[in-house]
């Protein structure tokens, strides 16, 4: 039995969101989002890419919901988007009825529907009057939410109402390099607040509606100082509240890590607090990698992960070096997650609920299919590595209750466009053909074998 420790009714499951996969960007009464906007402005994502075909899931979804049920998984984590459910703020039917045909397929097909909310893509409607930078956007959110939740609420296993709001707003709002490409700096920290507060009305949304299941997910990791020097390990203990502690110290103890950051807050910030701090049904964290920092020595700019960080922060991220990384540059760090579960288990007690790890995943830049197969080894020691570490930290008693691979199908990865493929699934742009990986079938055998363990 590969990985004991975990669980006979641990979750498997595949991950994707809306704009990363749909395409369909225009029809059926869908609006714009700022993800739209972005990639139409010339030198913002590589090789001039957009989401406007992605994988043409939104036309495609029966075919890749036959493959999710080929590969027997238990869950499938995607995300419904906002400007496709409203696009100016009224419902639309057309939109909703998509996520009504996905729903009931998944679970014709014995999938449990896990959803998330709000993967990044604002409708540019919304941001037009401000996006997260109003306090109104949350209450925009909690309508929407309330809108999905009566329609799909008796079928839907998960809830997220947030994915990764850290890397919104990181990227999106103080350094520019994704949606809607805003470069505020420390002037992004009111979005976190906004945020926040969108994810707690949603939260009370979606238990009004009778949901369970509601939980939140958000991207973390290690953060290593590059040294033993006061100065590094201060500069690694800043950077690792930014990105470890700012979003869930709020909604796990109901307030901001360090008293700086909750002056930096708009709003009835106590008030709040306790919105942000509903009660929650899972933590999900997304982890990737570990991040080594220093303190900042360079007086320019630097490039880090396509973002271009200005002068002068407090903190300055360092290649980590001694393990091998993605083709997409990312150290491959398996038991940062062991590392990271352990940490959250540690720092958070008794206020931490039940934990799924909502996204891992590595991009190789496969090669092309041969006779219908796709040779990924990297990404099946990817994945193996990562669920020994993960087995590990179950060992050591923390409640994991799923993982979710990130993801199904190569996709549009952001910034970075279709070059990057995470999928255990390939993708041909070109022709829209699906070929199974053989990451594909080596999850299926890890799957297959929690269910039945005499299923060769
Ligand atoms: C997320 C992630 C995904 C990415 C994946 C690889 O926020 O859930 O950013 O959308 O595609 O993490 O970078």
């Amino acid at each position: 039995m590969p990985f004991p420790g975990i669980p006979d009714d641990f979750l498997w499951g595949v991950a994707s969101a809306a704009y990363q996969v749909e395409g369909a960007v225009a029809e059926d009464g869908r609006a714009p989002s700022v993800w739209d906007t972005f990639c139409a402005e010339p030198g913002r994502i590589r090789d001039g890419d957009t989401g406007a075909v992605a994988t043409d899931h939104y036309h495609r979804y029966r075919e890749d919901v036959a493959l999710l049920r080929d590969l027997g998984v238990g869950a499938y984590r995607f995300s419904v988007s906002w400007p496709r459910v409203m696009p100016g703020g009224e419902v639309n039917p057309a939109g909703l009825d998509f996520y009504d045909r996905l729903v009931d397929e998944l679970v014709a097909a014995g999938i449990a529907p896990a959803v998330t909310l709000f993967h990044w893509d604002t409708p540019q409607a919304v941001e037009d009057a401000g996006g997260w930078l109003e306090r109104d956007t949350a209450e925009r959110f909690a309508e929407y939410a309330s809108v999905v939740a009566d329609r799909l609420k008796d079928r839907v296993r998960l809830w997220m109402p947030l994915n990764e709001p850290v890397v919104v707003t990181m990227f999106g709002y103080a350094l520019g390099n994704h949606a809607p490409g805003k470069t505020l700096g420390f002037g992004a920290l009111p979005i976190v607040h906004h945020l926040l507060l969108g994810h707690g009305r949603a939260v009370q949304a979606l238990r009004a509606a009778g949901c369970t299941g509601i939980g939140i997910a958000n991207n973390h990791g290690p953060v290593w100082p590059a040294s033993e020097s006061e100065v590094d390990r201060n500069a690694a203990q800043t950077y690792d509240t930014l990105v470890n502690r700012l979003f869930a110290d709020p909604v796990l103890l109901g307030k901001y890590p360090v008293p700086e950051l909750a002056a930096a807050m708009p709003g009835p910030i106590l008030e709040d607090l306790k919105v942000i701090s509903e009660p929650l049904d899972f933590y999900g964290i997304n982890y990737y990698q570990s991040t080594l920092v220093g303190e900042s020595t360079t007086d320019s700019a630097q490039v880090v992960e396509g973002a271009l960080l200005p002068p002068g922060l407090p903190f300055a991220p360092q290649p980590i070096t001694g393990y091998p990384t993605t083709d997409f540059g990312w150290p491959v760090v398996p038991d940062g997650l062991r590392e990271t579960v352990a940490t959250f288990v540690e720092r958070y007690g008794d206020a931490l609920p039940p934990i799924y790890i909502t996204e891992s995943g590595c991009s190789y830049h496969d090669p092309d299919p041969v006779a219908g197969r796709v040779a990924d080894p990297e990404r099946i020691a990817y994945h193996e590595g990562h669920l020994t570490a993960l087995a590990a930290a179950i060992a050591a008693g923390a409640d994991v209750r799923g993982y979710f691979a990130w993801s199904a199908t190569d996709n549009f990865e952001w910034a970075a466009g279709y070059r990057e493929r995470f999928g255990l699934v390939h993708v041909d742009y070109a022709t829209q053909r699906r070929t199974p990986k053989d990451s594909y079938h080596w999850y299926r055998r890890v799957v297959g074998q929690r269910l039945d363990p005499d299923k060769p």
